[in-house]
């Protein structure tokens, strides 16, 4: 009987060191799951303030009438004749291009182009990988019939994962002004997101024309080639 209870008592003894790292583990899971919540509900109060301010500085400085900044969010410009919408800097003197940031990377699955004032400019759609690679993902004649208002639909067929996209414009074989109100980039659950940063080869009454590649007019922070996807028009 002695000898079962000094087993016992000598186990206990053995074991008695864990307590404290124990009671030290779950001390630290706590702190932490409390450390996560906090940053969590920071980062979604910081984001809701961002939004909140976003909105007040747009309704306080409105961009100019067909800035970069005209082409991000949701469309508005429901005629296709107003200037809720980017415009390059001249309607048919050379080839213009529009790029286009996103929150979260995706694969997409479509894109839609909301263009304006003169449809039917869109001759390539490309994305950019992780590691900045271009790959095209559609490419062909924008079969947006002539018009002030159009959406052109892009089905993606390749697979990547992107939240930076470039729009081609073959201004001097579309007549008019070619202008874009919005682009919608939607995933593979046909979730939509609208642009939250844009550069542009040139700009609308800016002073600013770069065309071609190189050097365009950014807003923001912004600074492998395979051929596939559809595009279709959706109309207005
Ligand atoms: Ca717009």
């Amino acid at each position: 009987m002695d000898s079962e209870i000094r087993e016992t008592e000598s186990r206990r003894l053995s074991l008695s060191w864990l307590r404290p790292l124990l009671r030290f583990k779950l001390s630290t899971l706590m702190w932490l799951t409390v450390l996560i919540g906090i940053g969590l509900a920071w980062r979604h109060d910081r984001q809701q303030m961002d939004k909140r301010l976003a909105r007040i500085e747009k309704l306080m400085f409105p961009p100019e009438p067909w800035a970069i900044q005209r082409c991000l969010g949701k469309p508005d410009e429901p005629t296709g004749m107003g200037s809720n919408a980017w415009c390059p800097a001249s309607p048919d003197t050379a080839p213009e291009w529009l790029t286009l940031k996103y929150d979260k990377r995706v694969r997409p699955s479509s894109i839609l182009i909301y263009e304006t004032y003169a449809t039917g400019a869109v001759n390539k759609v490309t994305g950019f990988d992780s590691r900045g690679n271009e790959v095209v993902l559609w490419t062909g004649k924008d079969p947006t019939p002539t018009g002030a208002l159009g959406t052109l639909r892009i089905a993606v067929k390749k697979t990547i994962k992107t939240d930076r996209i470039k729009i081609y414009l073959d201004c001097p074989n579309a007549s008019g002004w070619n202008c874009i109100d919005a682009v919608a980039l939607l995933d593979r659950f046909g979730r939509k997101q609208w642009a939250v940063d844009a550069e542009a080869s040139s700009v609308y009454n800016s002073g600013y024309s770069g065309y071609g590649g190189g050097g365009g007019l950014f807003i923001g922070g912004m600074s492998g080639n395979a051929i596939g996807g559809s595009g279709q028009s959706i109309g207005p």
